[in-house]
């Protein structure tokens, strides 16, 4: 391995203070850095590449595939946002079922549930001692019922994470707009992280508007991250919050180029804020692409930047077009071509995909969102069955087997050396492949800028696929190509390349 003796030695640094990067003779990784006020363009490259992820952004990152659950209200109004006046009694699920819930979830390959324990119209899924506005107030179980808790117990059944949407608008509370409801907010928050077990995330949407004393609120949200880190060290903080942030569309598709180390200022609450989903005032979608620049962490914005932070991409989207269900939509459910889409352009782009599946007013996720899942499931298990690299005949021409690239481990790794980047490989047969599959050692950072993959023909390389970065996974597709010799090459690094996990696919027909 190239090892080269930078350091950046920095405290695990907060969201906004930063304080200044060192270098020293020993390597070592920060979560995130200032850069010294002379640092040229080729330094900064070098000390982003030397950014990592936190235990906690670690953990979330690996799980890849995650599940929305926008229950509430609105689920019984035929809305997408509500008003904050509802009748509560209006909350009457007649088959709530959390385990149907959550072994959908398992089934589909799902590693969590994220549920909006509430949404901006203020109605509580759990009984509340800061509200009327709840469960309690409903005929659901008799006013008795806890959705939190069910929902909470049928994850751990299913040995699944379990997570927490707690908007911080809120149409309905009389203190919302004062300084009253920062503590409010922050009972509630505490409610949720101290009577449900273990919570592993807890997302702040980006919609914020008006309460019923037609005020805005100015949130406090140090005070909301110090209680979490408090009573949840190990959950990350998503959207408004400064562990992941929110990939920019509602569409379910990442960018082609996606960095995980992005300038810090681009993480700054304020800017998150202006460029969230805030202002559909009637909860339509923004359209696609919208809020999507196209290069968030490239070396030309490093050059302007002061600092940078592991800041990853999730990617939040509906198997229908609303969050909320709607029986009008019961025939507006994703396909299972469409999701795998959306699989290759979001977890195949270097970012968490966090899908909705919203249940109905029975209290069931609808028979066709189960259907179009399962077979999205099933089609991409058959394409990703047989790794062709996987075999023990394969012959590397580099110091790294095969094992060590197939392990689903990170820590086990090919490195580029001084003279090469390239990972060549033989088969004991030649197969067909239109599927690949990289994933970085991003416990040392995240850092190839372009790779490319080609073919043995015979007679030359040919190129069957190209890409920019990698990070924790990278998919591509292309079109079929038959040899028994590939080889990846690594175009431009930030530092020596490091690939964790390797694989070649056919994909199934039915993709
Ligand atoms: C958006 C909200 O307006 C939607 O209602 C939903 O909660 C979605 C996840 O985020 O900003």
């Amino acid at each position: 391995m190239n090892k080269r003796n930078l350091v950046l030695s920095c405290a695990t640094l907060s969201l906004i203070a930063i304080t200044a990067c060192v270098e020293q003779p020993t390597e070592r990784y920060v979560t995130s850095c200032a850069f010294p006020a002379d640092a040229t363009t080729a330094q900064k490259v070098r000390m982003a590449a030397h950014v990592v992820p936190s235990k906690r952004q670690l953990d979330w990152q690996k799980m890849e595939y995650t599940c929305f659950i926008c229950y509430g209200i609105n689920t019984f109004t035929d809305r997408e946002w509500g008003t904050g006046k509802e009748d509560p009694k209006l909350f009457d699920p007649s088959a709530l079922d959390t385990d149907q819930w959550a072994k959908t979830a398992k089934d589909a390959g799902m590693k969590m549930i994220l549920l909006t324990c509430k949404h901006h119209d203020g109605f509580c899924l759990w009984p509340s001692k800061e509200t009327d506005f709840s469960v309690a107030a409903s005929p659901w179980k008799g006013g008795k019922g806890d959705l939190v808790k069910d929902v909470a117990e049928s994850c751990k059944k299913q040995g699944l994470k379990f997570a927490v949407y707690l908007s911080p608008w809120d149409m309905n509370h009389p203190d919302y707009g004062t300084e009253k409801y920062n503590d409010v907010f922050v009972n509630q928050l505490t409610e949720l992280l101290t009577q449900y077990g273990t919570v592993d995330e807890v997302w702040f949407d980006g919609a914020c508007g008006e309460g019923p004393n037609g005020k805005k609120q100015v949130y406090d949200f140090e005070r909301y991250y110090s209680v979490i880190r408090k009573l949840q060290p190990n959950a990350v903080i998503a959207v408004m919050g400064p562990d992941v942030r929110w990939v920019g569309t509602e569409s379910g598709y990442g960018r082609d180029t996606e960095w995980s180390v992005i300038p810090a200022s681009a993480a700054n609450l304020k800017q998150i804020a202006n460029t969230s989903q805030q202002e559909s005032g009637t909860g339509t979608f923004l359209p696609e692409g919208d809020k999507m620049a196209k290069d968030l962490g490239s070396s030309a914005l490093l050059e302007k930047a002061n600092g940078v932070m592991w800041y990853p991409s999730e990617v939040d989207v509906s198997i229908r077009p609303g969050w909320y269900y709607h029986a009008a939509q019961d025939t507006l459910v994703k396909t299972p071509q469409k999701l795998i889409d959306i699989y290759y352009s979001s977890i195949g782009k270097n970012s968490l995909l966090l899908l909705n599946l919203p249940p109905d007013k029975r209290g069931l996720i609808h028979e066709n969102d189960v259907h179009s899942l399962m077979e999205m499931e099933r089609i991409l298990d058959k394409t990703f069955e047989t790794n062709f690299f996987n075999t023990p005949q394969t012959n590397i021409a580099s110091d790294v087997a095969v094992s060590d690239l197939t392990d689903e481990t990170l820590v086990t790794y090919w490195s580029g050396t001084d003279n090469s980047n390239e990972l060549a490989f033989t088969l004991a047969n030649e197969a067909t492949v239109d599927r690949l599959m990289i994933q970085e050692n991003i416990t040392e950072g995240q850092r190839i800028e372009s790779f490319v993959f080609e073919y043995w023909n015979g007679s030359s390389w040919v190129e069957a696929a190209k890409g920019t970065t990698v990070g924790f996974k990278r998919l591509l597709r292309f079109a079929p190509v038959t040899s028994n010799r590939f080889r990846i090459v690594v175009l431009e690094s930030r530092d020596t390349p490091q690939i964790s996990e390797f694989g070649i696919f056919k994909a199934s027909k039915e993709e």
